[in-house]
């Protein structure tokens, strides 16, 4: 069976927006189930373990400014395949060319937003998933 566990985060931009409830409906229409859901304010050292693979790049500060300048909604989401199956609900990374029909194809950009500022995370592997659990939801 491939039944899995993934990590979503409505980054600040999607809770400053009043987004939080389309994300999830999206999330659940597809069936999958919630199964933790806590909004926090991130601070740096959590950032910087869950962002540990960009750690160096050009974007990485600004991306953690971000991520730290608001509450962020996390989630644990179950389902068949979720992993991949959320990442496709996301879309790619740049809003401006995340197909429609995504999340951030459809909700992703209104101005002159910056790519981080792409409304949603969602974990990459099996292995990603639950390193960025445990980070989020330790001893829940
Ligand atoms: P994803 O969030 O689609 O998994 P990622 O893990 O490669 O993308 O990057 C993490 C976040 O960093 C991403 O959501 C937005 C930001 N980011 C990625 N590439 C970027 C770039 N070239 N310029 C600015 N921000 C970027
Ligand atoms: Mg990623």
């Amino acid at each position: 069976t491939a039944v899995e566990r993934t990590l979503i985060l409505v980054k600040p931009d999607g809770v400053a927006r009043n987004l939080i409830g389309q994300i999830l409906a999206r999330v659940e229409a597809k069936g999958y189930r919630i199964v933790a859901l806590e909004q926090r304010i991130a601070d740096a050292d959590l950032l910087a373990q869950h962002y540990a693979e960009h750690v160096g790049k050009p974007f990485y500060q600004p991306l953690v400014d971000f991520m730290s300048s608001g509450p962020v909604v996390a989630i644990v989401a179950e389902g068949h395949r979720v992993i991949e199956g959320f990442r496709a609900l996301a879309g790619a990374t740049d809003p401006t060319r995340a197909q429609p029909g995504t999340i951030r194809g459809d909700l992703g950009r209104d101005w002159g937003l910056k790519v981080q500022q792409n409304l949603v995370h969602g974990s990459d592997s099996p292995e990603s998933a639950e390193r960025e659990i445990g980070l989020w939801f330790s001893g829940r």
